[in-house]
């Protein structure tokens, strides 16, 4: 199987490279910039979001994407609009007009980042976008079921709760990932036979979390990290934190401060 990673030079991407060596017979790696270090199974191909001629030549050949690339934090909506809206239907185009079989998502938390903490979401409620950034990752989710259902690729989005080898803060300590765990969902994404199309939360065995994962779970995930194993340490740093009178409220944490000037009282379920 050859596998493209798209956002190759990114955090996220980084963490996982080093993990995919072995399980695929060619990963190839695109970005604006190449990323450091290239080992025997990876290549690089330049690409760009907006540039659907980059993204033909790094798709061709391709039987799965692991769907990266964009904008990873909020921004202004021209940045957001381009990497994120325009970017992410590049790419789906670019995969079906190559024949690739498959695309995972890196979907995020912040696309359901408006719901209470004291409330457990699954995948059926409506999205709750707390950013520009999250109502572009809503679209992402809304583009792959769309090209699941009407061109036959198979897709899943994962709804990326924090990435890294330990949770960062109280929040994190609900919705973080260990690197390990991210890539057993992503590899139900490129190999499980009878995946059509569906989203998943990106977290790791999480005591505290927010979410219901079952459709996770159905699929196979057997994640191997827990998220308490680390509390102290993500106590340690939450203490540093100042409180965050509307962050510290919604799921989406600073997403969801940032710029808000809503009422309290109609955001309460
Ligand atoms: C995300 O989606 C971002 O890409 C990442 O930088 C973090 O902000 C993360 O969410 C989070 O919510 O912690």
């Amino acid at each position: 199987m050859r596998v493209l990673m798209t956002g190759a030079a990114g955090g996220v991407a980084t963490m996982l490279r080093p993990l995919l060596a072995g399980l695929y017979d060619e990963v190839v790696l695109s970005d604006r910039q190449a990323p450091e270090a290239l080992a025997s199974h990876e290549r690089f191909v330049a690409a760009d979001l907006a540039d659907p001629a980059s993204l033909a030549a790094a798709c061709a050949g391709i039987d799965g994407i692991i769907h990266l690339g964009g904008h990873s934090v909020e921004g202004e909506w021209q940045a957001i609009h381009s990497a994120n809206i325009v970017g992410c239907w590049n790419l789906f185009e670019a995969a079906r007009d190559a024949g690739v079989q498959r695309v995972v998502f890196a979907s995020s938390n912040h696309a359901v980042g408006f719901y209470r903490r004291r409330d457990r979401i699954g995948v059926d409620e409506p999205v709750r976008p707390d950013s520009r950034y999250g109502v572009s990752k809503a679209f992402g989710e809304a583009v792959g079921s769309f090209f699941a259902d009407k061109f036959g690729l198979r897709v899943l989005s994962i709804r990326i709760g924090n990435v890294g080898t330990v949770p960062l803060d109280r929040r994190r300590l609900s919705i973080w990932i260990h690197p390990e765990d991210l890539l057993a969902l992503i590899r139900i994404g490129l190999e499980h036979p009878e995946l059509h199309q569906a989203i998943v939360y990106g977290e790791s065995k999480n005591e505290r979390s927010w979410w219901d994962n079952r459709t996770a779970y159905r699929l196979g995930y057997e994640p191997k990290h827990r998220a308490e194993d680390h509390v102290e340490l993500a106590l340690a740093a939450q203490a540093k934190l100042p409180p965050d009178p509307i962050g510290d409220l919604f799921q989406g944490g600073t997403f969801c401060a940032a710029e808000f000037a809503g009422d309290l009282k109609r955001t309460s379920s």
